[in-house]
Order: structure tokens, then sequence, then C-alpha cells
């Protein structure tokens, strides 16, 4: 990793991460380029870079996104990014809490995050609406579109369109790459049936892309997931960024600590009371509570916070 001070090769970021090699676009002239890396360089897709005698040198990050899996493997999920767009829908319905937990990691590394409700077309869908819009109208924006039918397509890209570079995370099957295709005709990424991936257990997409839009603004397409694993935040982060808490915290608790469990004085515990914090948000809460504690337990997941704040 270099900083960014005295660049002598060509500039460009990293549209494409294939293993053991990247597909670079470079800013001086739009063309793209494979470079080898070594394999499980660390380098992703959002990475600016420079090469020089086809040696790849990656720039300082101005933000980094990371997961956790269901077995505790660290995954960066986008670097220099401000947007992500968490895409979740009827049909397949998302994981228990990965809004919440998608939403609590974004905010804590600086991100913006905004909620895509694709696939408006399908008959589940307005009630799907009807759950999920209530319980997070007041903490992001939200999108409902169809990548099927273009509902509301044109109203998400002129969002990116203010220069925003985003990532679409979500489920396999979410529609990710449908709504990328729609916005980008040109590019043709696979897109599968939902019946046929699950049968086959399989993701459609297996690399995250970067695209540049028309109209402005940039966007990454990745490969599903459902395990968005909370590593680099603390407990006091996400008692301070869990959505639907916003409202409630603005009035601050007696202990500046507050975990929002048992404590006396609590703003979140007096919301809950008064019915207006949902039961089983709060659940939920407590159940990533619980995990964001034994992960603080770990020596190598501290170590990691650590070294992130004071980058
Ligand atoms: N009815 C309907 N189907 C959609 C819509 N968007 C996508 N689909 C379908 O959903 C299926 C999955 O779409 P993909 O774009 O491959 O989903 P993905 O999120 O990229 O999936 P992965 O690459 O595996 O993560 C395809 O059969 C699409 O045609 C939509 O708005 N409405
Ligand atoms: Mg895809």
């Amino acid at each position: 990793m270099k900083e960014n001070k005295e660049n002598t090769g060509r500039l460009g970021v990293i549209v494409a991460h294939y293993g053991v090699a990247v597909d670079v676009l470079f800013a001086d002239d739009n063309s793209r380029t494979m470079v080898r890396v070594k394999r499980n360089s660390g380098h992703v897709v959002g990475d600016n870079v420079e090469v020089e005698a086809e040696i790849l040198t990656r720039l300082e990050r101005t933000s980094e996104l990371a997961r956790m899996d269901a077995r505790g493997g660290i995954h960066i999920v986008g670097a220099n990014l401000d947007i992500l767009c968490i895409v979740v829908t009827c049909e397949p319905i998302p994981s228990p809490g990965f809004i919440d937990r998608a939403i609590v990691a974004a905010r804590a590394s600086g991100h913006t995050p905004v909620l895509v409700l694709n696939k408006s077309d399908l008959a589940c869908f307005k009630d799907y609406e009807k759950a999920v819009r209530p319980l997070y109208n007041d903490s992001v924006e939200i999108f409902s579109i169809s990548a099927e039918t273009n509902d509301n397509l044109e109203e998400l890209k002129q969002f990116f369109s203010k220069g925003h570079r985003g990532i679409f995370v979500g489920s396999t099957g979410v529609g990710k790459s449908s709504i990328l295709n729609k916005f980008l005709p040109e590019i043709n990424l696979a897109t599968g049936e939902i019946s046929e991936s699950k049968k086959r257990g399989r993701h459609t997409t297996t690399v995250s892309t970067l695209h540049i839009l028309e109209d402005g603004g940039e966007l990454v397409d990745s490969p599903g997931f459902n395990d968005f694993g909370l590593v680099d935040t603390s407990v006091a982060e996400l008692a301070y960024y869990f959505p639907g808490f916003e409202a409630a915290t603005e009035t601050p608790c007696k202990f500046r600590d507050c975990k929002h469990r048992n404590e006396p004085g609590c703003s979140v515990m007096d919301a809950l009371a008064a019915g207006n914090i949902n039961r089983d948000r709060y659940k939920t809460y407590l159940q990533i509570l619980e995990e964001v504690e034994a992960i603080d337990l770990q020596p190598r997941y501290r170590e990691r916070r650590s070294r992130r704040k004071k980058n």
C-alpha cells in the first residue's frame, strides 16, 4: 500500500478482480488492462492503484466496508465507496437482521446506507413493502423498483448520478445484476433463475465488478451473500447506529455507554415501553448486541478494529 504522494506510474481503479489478475480502468485515457496480482493480494474492486512496469501498487483507501461470514471469515465488500445499496425483495426474502446489520456496518464505516426494494411487479411485493417501509422509513432512503417493468428505475439512477459510488449487496436472486443491466444494457451481466440457482446452490454473479453510469455515478455489482456479520463495529457503535433507535437516542440515556439492555434511565427502553420501538426489531438488536460482544472478546478482531480507527 502506498500513500497518494509521488505517483510515477499510471493511475487507475480496479473494476474487476479475478483472483490472480485484476482489470484496471486507467484514468488518463479510460483504457482497461488486466494486471497480474498475487492470489489473496487483498485488493478489491474500487481500489485506486498505480501501475508501473506491470507492477501494481494499491493506493491508500478513503473508506473500506467489511463483513464477517458465518464461519468468522472477514471479507472486504468494497473500497472507496460512499453508498451501500441494500437490495431486498419478497422472493427471496433476506435473512433475519440482514438489513439491520448492513445499515449499522455502513454507518459505522462512514457509508450512507440506502434500501432498494426490488421486484415491485410481484404479487408478494405489496405486503412486503407494507411491512418493511415503516421500519426503515425514518432511517434510510428507500426505493421501490422493478428491474422487470422499470418501475422507479430512473429515480434510483438519478440518485447515483449525483456522483455517488455505491455497491449492490443482497442475497442471491434479489436482482442486483438485473438492475445494473437495465442501467447499462451493453454490459449484459449474467442473471439467473431463482429456482435454478437455488437448486445448484450457486450464485450467478461470482466476482464483483464496477460500472460507470452514463449520467454520472458508479455502481458495483457483487455476488450474493446472506451473512452481514459485523466485524468493524463496536458495541457502542451498534447501540448508536441501530436503525429505529434514532428518535429515542436524541434524548441521551443516563449512562453514556448505555447498551439499551437493562440500564436505568435508558431512552431506548422508555421508547420500547411507550410502543415507539418495534419489539421484534428490539429483539434483533439484542441478538446482534450479543454477537458484537462475543466478537469484542476476540483479540484478532479488536486489533483489526483499532488498526482501522488509526487509519
Ligand atoms: N419479477 C421480477 N423478477 C426479477 C426482477 N429483477 C430480477 N428478477 C429476476 O430474478 C432472478 C435473479 O436475478 P439476478 O439479477 O441474477 O439476481 P442477483 O441478485 O444478481 O443474484 P446473484 O448474482 O446470484 O447474487 C432473475 O430470474 C431475474 O430475471 C424484478 O424486478 N421482477
Ligand atoms: Mg448477480
